[in-house]
């Protein structure tokens, strides 16, 4: 291109990234800053936001709580810090919080709603990481002095380790219902609130309109560099930006990444289809592969979990072989790869990734064959 300046090349040659040219679909959180959110990072107005006056961070955070429907908003920089927030805020030490077995929260936090919150998980097992009221009221303890007291429902949508499934809005309202009258409160791990929202068709703010409080994250499908958000009443977020600062979360001129946050909030959401358009491509190669299984009707946002047992590889094996041949996955499971798609992968990239797992599965079934042909 005529046009091009070198900074644009620059740029590019950035985003290609460390991955040199792989398909990378371990994460969401791999892609890079676009050349638009470089540039605003670039050019954004700074202050020091644990002064409250970073003119950029503000700016997220109002449009961050307008988007939502919520009273405030508070710019943290990462998921995790604002999950630990959102619990500390709603609980006291020795209560308990309801989460779903594989939630986030539960496996992938360092158990920090124990050890910095206090707080014991109560799992619950769901189909699909799905929970129903039912469900999460037969774990809530009852009010007895000597017994530990549920405080607070975790719900996570899209729920990641169950394939990025979603929660129907009406079962949402339904348990933040029943939560409210038994005077326990709902947070919503929303990383990937977003996908959730274009499964589903609805907006976020009426998809989360009875939750108290909300985490979604900028640096997943959303394509920011770094950053998450919560969300929630004036009250909640004073209470959570202290916490904030205790945890080590005071950024300061923290605009630098907000600049990115901001476009990643305003322009990807209308993208994401793309990516679940890839995943269910994925999805459906997936299911075509002998010695691979998946529900590929399940799949409706933009993470794919398969099946590997079949090829007689471990995930971890499978994994390694994909990483040779230029397709990066992650293993979740002993026998579990996630795929996640992204705005960094294309639909050439998808392709490609089906071709080579369509190879190492025959391959490897192939040598699993032989195998069961030399056994007496
Ligand atoms: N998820 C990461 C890994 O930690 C598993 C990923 O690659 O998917 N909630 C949910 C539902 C998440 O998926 C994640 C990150 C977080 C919270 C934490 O976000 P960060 O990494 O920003 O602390």
């Amino acid at each position: 291109m005529a046009t091009e300046t070198k900074t644009d090349v620059v740029m590019e040659l950035n985003r290609a990234g460390a991955s040199g040219g792989a398909v990378d679909l371990r994460s969401d959180t791999v892609t890079r800053p676009s050349a638009e959110m470089r540039a605003a990072m670039a050019s954004a107005e700074v202050g020091d936001d644990v002064y409250g006056e970073d003119p950029t961070v503000n700016r997220l955070e109002a449009r961050a709580a307008e988007i939502f429907g919520k009273e405030a908003a508070l710019f943290v920089p990462t998921g995790c810090m604002g999950n630990l927030i959102a619990i500390k805020v709603w609980t006291h030490h020795g209560d308990e919080v309801v989460c779903e077995e594989r939630g986030h929260v539960n496996l992938y936090e360092l158990a920090s709603m124990s050890a910095i919150a206090g707080c014991m998980p109560r799992v619950v097992r769901a189909e699909d990481g799905i929970m129903s009221w039912n469900q999460i009221a037969a774990v809530i303890r009852p009010t007895i002095y000597y017994d530990s007291q549920t405080a607070l429902i975790c719900l996570e949508n899209t729920v990641n380790m169950w394939g990025g499934t979603v929660y129907p809005t009406a079962q949402v309202d339904e348990i933040c219902d029943g939560a409210h009258a038994m005077g326990l409160k709902v947070h919503m791990d929303g990383a990937r609130i977003f996908n959730a929202a274009t499964a589903l068709g609805e907006n976020v703010a009426s998809m989360t309109r009875k939750v108290d409080s909300v985490m979604f994250c900028l640096s997943k499908g959303l394509g920011a560099p770094v950053g998450s958000i919560v969300v929630g009443t004036r009250a909640f977020i004073e209470k959570g930006r202290v916490y904030r600062k205790m945890v080590g979360g005071g950024m300061r001129q923290a605009g630098v990444i907000a600049a990115a946050g901001l476009i990643a909030l305003e322009k990807s959401p209308g993208r994401l289809h793309i990516d679940h358009e890839n995943a269910r491509r994925l999805a459906e190669g997936i299911a075509q592969i002998r010695g691979l299984r998946i529900d590929a009707a399940k799949v409706r946002s933009n993470i794919v979990i398969f099946d590997c047992s079949g090829t007689g590889k471990t995930a971890v094996e499978l994994c390694e072989m994909l990483h040779r041949r230029g397709v990066w996955a992650q293993d979740t499971a002993p026998y579990s790869v996630r795929l996640v798609t992204h705005v960094d992968v294309n639909r050439a990239g998808i392709e490609r990734a089906l071709v080579v797992l369509g190879e190492l599965a025959a391959e490897a079934s192939g040598v699993k064959a032989a195998a069961s042909r030399r056994t007496p």
